[in-house]
């Protein structure tokens, strides 16, 4: 009998853990870079933060997929990370001086000014979106 309980109790275990996966969420958004070495760089940006399980740039489409957990992380701070590294995302863009300290080789055609994520216009801010933007350090925002 008692092994009966530890069992149920392992079987709603594990299905609780397979919930807490489901759980992930994996966005797509436009990055903007160049070069191998721009992937290195975007990738690792994107990994380095907290909650980040995958990350994959494409350096023909410039499309980056991650997977991340929407609770202990969220895509703010994904964008964030990619463009403190020097690379324009859909939602921020690159100071004008990290963007020159890049290497010759990664100095990637900006992205224009308009296609800002959230802060677009088309979608307000909510209150989340501002605070996040109000924390900014070196990265530029669109509003
Ligand atoms: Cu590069």
């Amino acid at each position: 009998m008692k092994t009966r309980i530890l069992n149920l109790v392992m079987i709603m275990g594990l299905s609780s853990l397979t919930l807490l996966a489901n759980t992930e969420k994996t966005e797509k958004f436009k990055v903007a870079g160049n070069c191998g070495m721009c992937e290195t760089r975007i990738e690792k940006a994107a990994k380095s933060v907290d909650g980040v399980s995958s990350a994959d740039w494409d350096k023909e489409t410039k499309m980056i997929e991650v997977t991340y957990n929407p609770e202990t992380s969220d895509i703010h701070k994904i964008h964030q990370a990619i463009a403190n590294t020097g690379h324009d995302t859909e939602m921020h863009s690159v100071k004008a001086e990290v963007y020159d300290n890049l290497p010759g080789c990664c100095k990637y055609e900006r992205m224009s000014k308009q296609t800002a994520g959230c802060c677009s216009g088309e979608k307000a801010c909510d209150k989340a979106c501002d605070e996040e933007h109000s924390s900014h350090g070196s990265v530029e925002h669109k509003h």
